[in-house]
Parts: structure tokens; C-alpha cells; sequence
């Protein structure tokens, strides 16, 4: 009820910000990427996701509202990093509600206002393509006609079936950060992991690999034959201006 009543208006204050975590490709040495991941700026301090984000995701106008706002960020990100940064994809998160809305692809329209979308990355969960293959299927069609790519979030998680993948053929699967945590402790996950990079390298997609944390998991990912990833090894969800700073140093 809180956050119902107060998140429209922390969008109307412009307290609805986004940090960004930088994609690394560990084989090229290089930043590829960034996800915008959302924050809430209280006079407290900034709010993490996970206490307001599951509220927002119970209601569609919420949802919705959150994802006209970061579309129309990502295409202002866009304009700003486009002289340093031309081929930097940037990728943000679309919940289930806004993704299978019938008004998504209209939004989408609205915010890149006749401007291709080339660079963006549209992250929706596996579960939400789950919820509705065809119409996924669908979106993933038209967003590719614009030019933005279509990424399979928390993929591994949920009950997806490589049938849904190879119908689906997303441009992008991010591997949950817990492939990794259990790679640590070595179970069968490095199968999976494996088996992954071969399915999206077959495909022509790319595979992200989320919860990078240790020197370690770098040098697992590489064994493997992965190149981009994304975790706190490298970078924690970071400002606009600090991020400028962390893609002047080396890596
Ligand atoms: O940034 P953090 O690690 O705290 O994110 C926690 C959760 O919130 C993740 O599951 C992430 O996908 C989700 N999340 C972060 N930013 C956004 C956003 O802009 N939109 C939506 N729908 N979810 C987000
Ligand atoms: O969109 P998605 O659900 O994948 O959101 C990514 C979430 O994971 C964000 O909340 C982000 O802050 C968090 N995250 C990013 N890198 C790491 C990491 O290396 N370890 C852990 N535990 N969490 C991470
Ligand atoms: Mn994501
Ligand atoms: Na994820």
C-alpha cells in the first residue's frame, strides 16, 4: 500500500534513478555493455530494488509507469554515451506485466520518438517468456525490427525447456548469478554452463554470465569458453559519473 501510493509520485520527484553495472567481455578485455538496474533516491539514502520492486511488479500501471521511465532513460543514456561509447549496448529490465502489455511496443515507439533502437537491450525474465511463448515470440519480432535485442533474464531458474529457447531464439541469455555460486562448489553446474555456451554459440546469441565475484569464476568462464560477464568482481551497480570513470581505467 506504501509503495503503491508513493511510487508514482517518487517518478513525478525524479527520485527513480538508474546505477549501472558494467558487462565485461574478459576475453576481449573490454566494457561491452551496461544493465541499468533501478534505485530509489530517499533523503535515507538510496533504496535497493528488492523492497520496492516485487510491490511494483504486483501492480501493471506501476510497472508499466517504471518501464516507459526506463526505456526513455536508456535512450537518453543513449544519446550521452554515443561520442565516447558508439558500440556500448545498453540493457534494461522490463517486467512481465509491461513486456506482455498490449501497449508495450507502443511505449517502446514513444520513447525512441522515431530514433532507431539499436544498442538497447530489452531484459525480460524467463519466466515472463514462459508465461506467453507466442506473444513473446511475437514482441521479440518487432523489437528486432527496431533494432533492440531481446535478452532471457535469471535464465536456469524457472522451467524453460530448450525447445522454448530454440523456438525463441533470444539475442542475449544471462546464466543466474547461482550457476556460479554452485560452480564454486562443484556440482553438476558446470555441465549446464557448458552445455549453455554451446547452445547459444550454435545459435549465434550470447550468453552472459551473472554473479562473477572471484578471480576464480573469471578463470572458470574462460575454461569454459564464455567471454562476457557481469558481478562484483568487476563492478557493483555504480553512477553515471562513476561509470565514466571506471571505463577511462583499464580493466
Ligand atoms: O540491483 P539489484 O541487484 O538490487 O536488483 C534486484 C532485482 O530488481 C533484480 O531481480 C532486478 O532484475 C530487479 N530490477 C532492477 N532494476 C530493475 C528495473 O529497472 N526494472 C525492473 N522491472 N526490475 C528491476
Ligand atoms: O536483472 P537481474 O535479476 O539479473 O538483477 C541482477 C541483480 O544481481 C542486481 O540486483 C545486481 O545488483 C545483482 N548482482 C550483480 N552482480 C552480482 C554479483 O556478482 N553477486 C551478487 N550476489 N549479486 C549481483
Ligand atoms: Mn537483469
Ligand atoms: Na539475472
Amino acid at each position: 500500500v506504501e509503495t503503491r501510493r508513493s511510487f508514482p509520485l517518487a517518478l513525478e520527484r525524479g527520485e527513480i534513478l538508474f546505477w549501472l553495472q558494467p558487462q565485461v567481455d574478459v576475453r576481449g578485455g573490454r566494457v561491452e555493455g551496461v544493465e541499468m538496474l533501478v534505485r530509489w533516491k530517499r533523503e535515507e539514502g538510496m533504496v535497493p530494488p528488492g523492497t520496492f520492486i516485487p510491490e511494483v511488479e504486483r501492480e501493471p500501471a506501476l510497472i508499466r509507469k517504471l518501464g516507459c521511465h526506463a526505456l526513455s532513460e536508456a535512450c537518453r543514456l543513449r544519446r550521452e554515451l554515443s561520442a565516447p561509447l558508439p558500440t556500448l549496448r545498453i540493457s534494461l529490465n522490463i517486467g512481465a506485466g509491461h513486456f506482455l502489455h498490449p501497449a508495450f511496443l507502443d511505449d517502446v515507439d514513444a520513447a525512441l520518438r522515431g530514433e532507431t533502437g539499436t544498442g538497447l537491450v530489452v531484459e525480460v525474465t524467463e519466466g515472463a517468456s514462459l508465461e506467453s511463448p507466442e506473444r513473446t515470440g511475437r514482441i521479440r519480432e518487432e523489437l528486432r525490427r527496431r533494432g533492440l535485442e531481446l535478452s532471457l533474464d535469471d535464465f536456469g531458474t524457472g522451467f524453460s525447456s530448450l525447445h522454448h529457447v530454440a523456438d525463441l531464439l533470444p539475442d542475449e541469455i544471462k546464466l543466474d548469478g547461482s550457476f556460479m555460486r554452485s560452480f564454486r562448489m562443484r556440482t553438476n553446474a558446470f555441465a549446464v554452463v557448458g552445455s549453455t555456451l554451446l547452445l547459444t554459440d550454435l545459435s549465434g546469441s550470447r550468453l552472459v554470465g551473472e554473479g562473477i565475484e572471484h578471480r576464480s569464476d573469471v578463470e572458470l568462464w574462460l575454461r569454459m569458453g564464455g567471454s562476457l560477464v557481469q558481478g562484483y568482481f568487476f563492478a557493483k551497480p555504480m553512477s553515471l559519473d562513476d561509470f565514466k570513470d571506471f571505463y577511462a581505467r583499464p580493466l
